[in-house]
C-alpha cells in the first residue's frame, strides 16, 4: 500500500506541486529533514502503480485524489488552508481559482494536470522518472 507514503507527500503535492521531486532538492530554510518524505525514487515508485517505469496521467490523478481524501477532513469537497496545515500560500491562491479561500477538487486536479503537462516535456502523455525529477514547482 502507497497509504505510508501519502500523508508526507500531502502538502507537497496538493501545493507545493513537486509531487514526485519531493525529498530532491534541498529543502528551503524552515523545511526540517525529517518532513522530507521520500526520496525521488520512492515517491516515483508509490506513484507508479502499475510498475511500468512511467508515471501515467490517470496514475497522478489517483495520487491526487487520494490525497485529496486524505486531508479533507470535514469532507466537504474542498480543502481550506487549514485542513492543509500549512500550504504555501501562493501556490494556494494560484490554485484558488474562484478565491473563495477553498480548493474544490476541480481547482486541484487543473492545478496539478497543468503540472503534469509542464513536467512532460517530450510530451508523450507520461513520465519518465527524469521528468518526474525536474518536476519544479510553479510558483518559485
Ligand atoms: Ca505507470
Ligand atoms: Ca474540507
Ligand atoms: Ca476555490
Amino acid at each position: 500500500m502507497n497509504r505510508s507514503v501519502l500523508p508526507a507527500l500531502l502538502a507537497a503535492v496538493i501545493l507545493a506541486t513537486a509531487p514526485l521531486a519531493a525529498g530532491r532538492a534541498a529543502p528551503p530554510a524552515g523545511a526540517s529533514p525529517a518532513s522530507t518524505p521520500a526520496t525521488v525514487e520512492e515517491s516515483f515508485r508509490a506513484a507508479d502503480r502499475n510498475g511500468n517505469g512511467l508515471i501515467e496521467e490517470e496514475e497522478y490523478a489517483w495520487q491526487i485524489v487520494q490525497m485529496f481524501a486524505a486531508h479533507d477532513a470535514d469532507q466537504d469537497g474542498s480543502l481550506t488552508a487549514a485542513e492543509l496545515m500549512e500550504p504555501d500560500r501562493r501556490l494556494f491562491r494560484a490554485a484558488d481559482a474562484n478565491r473563495d479561500g477553498k480548493l474544490t477538487f476541480q481547482e486541484i486536479m487543473k492545478c496539478k494536470l497543468n503540472d503534469f503537462r509542464r513536467a512532460d516535456g517530450d510530451g508523450n502523455g507520461v513520465l519518465n522518472a527524469s521528468e518526474a525529477a525536474s518536476f519544479t514547482p510553479v510558483a518559485r
